[in-house]
């Protein structure tokens, strides 16, 4: 909970680059300053990604690729066979993108790479305000080599 409190007096603070990160948190209260119409270029849709281990063994993103607009956010919840996360290829993201996701990538666990998602039914969001159009190659860092990955694509 403190960090949910930090996260608030962020966003409070810093109206500009502030990520609206106390989402989370603040969906029960009301009076929680929502970062998102102050933001410019944030489009207030959210897409849901699912992690998760199939019947038939599989660890995969669903859906594997997605398409969605420059502003939208992306929340991807663990939903089973975790823990999960998601870490950007450096090289397979479009340019200028490094610096939009390193600021968006909430409690890295290293560069580009999403912290592990523990908890059933944990979510991570990342924004993609003002991210450059192309495609981004993601993957799961604890199943990578089990064939977890997925593509994100930004259109305009
Ligand atoms: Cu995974």
């Amino acid at each position: 909970m403190r960090q949910v409190l930090a996260a608030v007096a962020l966003v409070a603070m810093a109206c500009g680059g502030g990520e609206p990160q106390a989402n989370a948190g603040a969906q029960g209260g009301a009076a929680a300053p929502e970062a998102a119409p102050a933001q410019a270029g944030v489009t207030g849709t959210v897409h849901q990604v699912q992690m998760l281990l199939t019947a038939d063994g599989k660890y995969v993103y669903q859906p594997a690729t997605l398409t969605v607009k420059v502003g939208d956010r992306v929340r991807w919840i663990n939903v089973s066979g975790g823990p999960h996360n998601v870490a950007f290829y450096p090289d397979k993201i479009p340019a200028g993108a490094k610096d939009v996701l390193s600021a968006g990538l909430k409690d890295q666990m290293s560069p580009l790479a999403g912290k592990l998602l523990i908890q059933a039914n944990e979510a991570y969001e990342i924004s993609f305000a003002g991210a450059p159009v192309g495609t981004y190659a993601y993957f799961c860092t604890p199943h990578e080599m089990l064939g977890m990955k997925a593509t994100l694509t930004i259109q305009q």
